[in-house]
Order: C-alpha cells, then structure tokens, then sequence
C-alpha cells in the first residue's frame, strides 16, 4: 500500500509548514508521523499545499481528541503530515474541512473526517492492510465501543478538574472536582482486563487508544499542575506520582496498564512531554494557550 511505511522510517516532510524538529526535552521517536511539533497555523495563514496521496491529521499539540488520532496513524505507520491549528485564531479554510472547528481532522484524497472516535473505524476501513484499531469479529468490536463508553468516566473527571482551575471555582468545587476524578479510576480499574495489561486482552485496541491521551493529562494535571495552581488542595493529591500512576496501591491494574501503554511505539510517537503538557495547561487555564511553547 503506497501509504504505508515502516515503523522505523522517518519519512521527510516536503511542505513549507510542517517541520520535524523535535523539541530537544523529547527524544525522537521514530514514526510515519510528520511535523507532530511544527507550529499552528492561525487566521491569516495559507493552507499548506497538501502532498498528492499522502494523508494529513489537522490537530493541535495538546489536544487529548487529536492523540487518538494520531495514536492510530502511528500504529498503521500511515505517513501523515501533521498540521497543528491555533484553536483562538482558527484559519478561515479550516471550517470547509470541519465545520465545528475542532481538532482532530484527518485528510486524504481531499476527503476530511473528524470526530475522535469516528476517525480511527475509517483508517480501518480505507486501509484495509494495515494492522487493525478495531476488532472485526462483532461482538468484540461491540464490547470495545462500550469500554469505550465506560472508559469516559476518566475524559469527564480530567475535564472537570479543568474547568474547576479555569473556572477560578473555590477550593471545594474543585475538591469535588478531584473525588469525581478519583472515582472514575476506582471504576476504570473495575473494567480493566485481569492478567492481561491492556483493557481486552494481551494486545493493545481502540479502547487502550481511545482512553491513553486522557489518562495521560490526568497524571500531569494531578502531579505538576493542580499542586501549584491551587497549592491549597496539594495534600489532596500528593499521593499521585508520575511514576507508577495513578498508584499500585489502589489501582493496581490501571497502574500496570499505564505502564505498558507508555512503551507502545505508536503512543511514544504521538506524546508531547509531561513537562510541556504541564507548560501548556497553565497557560490555557490562564485563559492564553501558548500552543507553539517549547518549539521554538
Ligand atoms: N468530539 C470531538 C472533540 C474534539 C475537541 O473538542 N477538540 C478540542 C481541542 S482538544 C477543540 O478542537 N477545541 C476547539 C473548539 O472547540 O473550538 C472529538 O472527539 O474529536
């Protein structure tokens, strides 16, 4: 298939906007995934010219809904140029490919999905030799959606403590804020797979895929950004620790989930770091997004 590549070739970008330059707190990580850190384009900014038959993700660094994506493309070892969007200042030709504005969008052909979970099902079905996001088989495939579904409970506890920061919300609210957040891991870790690291089984799916990026922006936003705005509430969360998140102790099969998650190829390809998302989090609940921080 002509836009498949391996894993380990750094396919070069060719268009003027895209850049591979990686930040140098990140270690490269070689994938089909070009230009992950290259700078948003914002109102005023020409599209880039897209490159004849080679697929592009419209995303924005930090943005858990574009991880999903991005996750999937680096699994398939799609080569994809990635085009990052400046969410306050979209540019206008953006909404003729997604009307809402948001990111993800993936392109290929001249022909634009989007919606997170909607994205990963059309990979599969228009590259049909690439390694599968979704099961065939029905029942499975049905019972990863509903984890999915399940699994949500974590997207909506992040989402909570944030906008608790970002609404300014007193010391009680986001209390609240953080025993919803917790309650979500105690029933994700009731639907996480027994014996097995990921949420069906020995392999990783849609569901690991679909519920890394939210889980990931958990621990930065319990570890190294609520304990700083609010260091009233610090001893709230000062049991959680990047390492060994959210804690053998009380999750054990989350903890060892997120561990194994964390040396997939196609997640490590498609991360920014800890230290950056918690730079960008700040910024955004301040109410200003830096989203080009770190890269130049
Ligand atoms: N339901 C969408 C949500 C995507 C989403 O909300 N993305 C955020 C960035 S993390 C966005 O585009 N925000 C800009 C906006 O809503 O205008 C999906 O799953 O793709």
């Amino acid at each position: 298939m002509r836009l498949l590549v391996r894993a380990s070739a750094w396919a070069p970008s060719t268009s003027r906007c895209l850049s591979n330059a990686a930040p140098t707190h990140l270690a490269m990580v070689s994938s089909s995934l070009v230009g992950i850190h290259s700078p948003h384009l914002k109102n005023g900014d020409p599209e880039p010219a897209p490159v004849a038959g080679r697929a592009r993700l419209f995303s924005m660094r930090f943005c858990p809904f574009a991880q999903r994506a991005a996750i999937c493309l680096a699994k398939k070892g799609i080569l994809t140029d990635i085009v990052n969007v400046n969410l306050v200042a979209k540019p206008d030709w953006y909404f003729a490919k997604n009307p809402k504005g948001t990111v993800p969008t993936f392109e290929l052909d001249g022909k634009a999905v989007f919606e997170s979970l909607i994205v990963p099902e059309y990979l599969d079905g228009i590259f049909p030799d690439a390694p599968p996001i979704l099961p065939a088989e029905p029942y499975t495939r049905a019972r990863q959606r509903i984890l999915v579904e399940q699994l949500s409970v974590i997207k909506d506890g992040y989402v909570g403590i944030f906008m608790a920061l970002k609404g300014k919300t007193s010391d009680e609210d986001v209390k609240a804020a953080i025993g919803k957040a917790i309650a979500a891991l105690d029933e994700s870790e009731k639907l996480a797979a027994n014996n097995a690291p990921f949420f069906y089984g020995t392999a990783p799916g849609y569901a690991d895929y679909m519920t890394y990026p939210f889980v990931d922006r958990l621990l930065v936003m319990l570890t190294e950004v609520l304990p700083v705005l609010r260091p009233t509430l610090a001893a709230d969360v000062k049991q959680f620790t990047a390492a060994g998140f959210p804690g053998s102790g009380s999750w054990t099969k989350l903890t060892a989930w997120l561990e194994a998650a964390q040396q997939l190829d196609e997640i490590r390809a498609s991360r920014q770091s800890h230290e950056m998302q918690a730079a960008f989090l700040k910024t955004y609940i301040a109410g200003a997004p830096e989203y080009d921080i770190g890269v130049r």
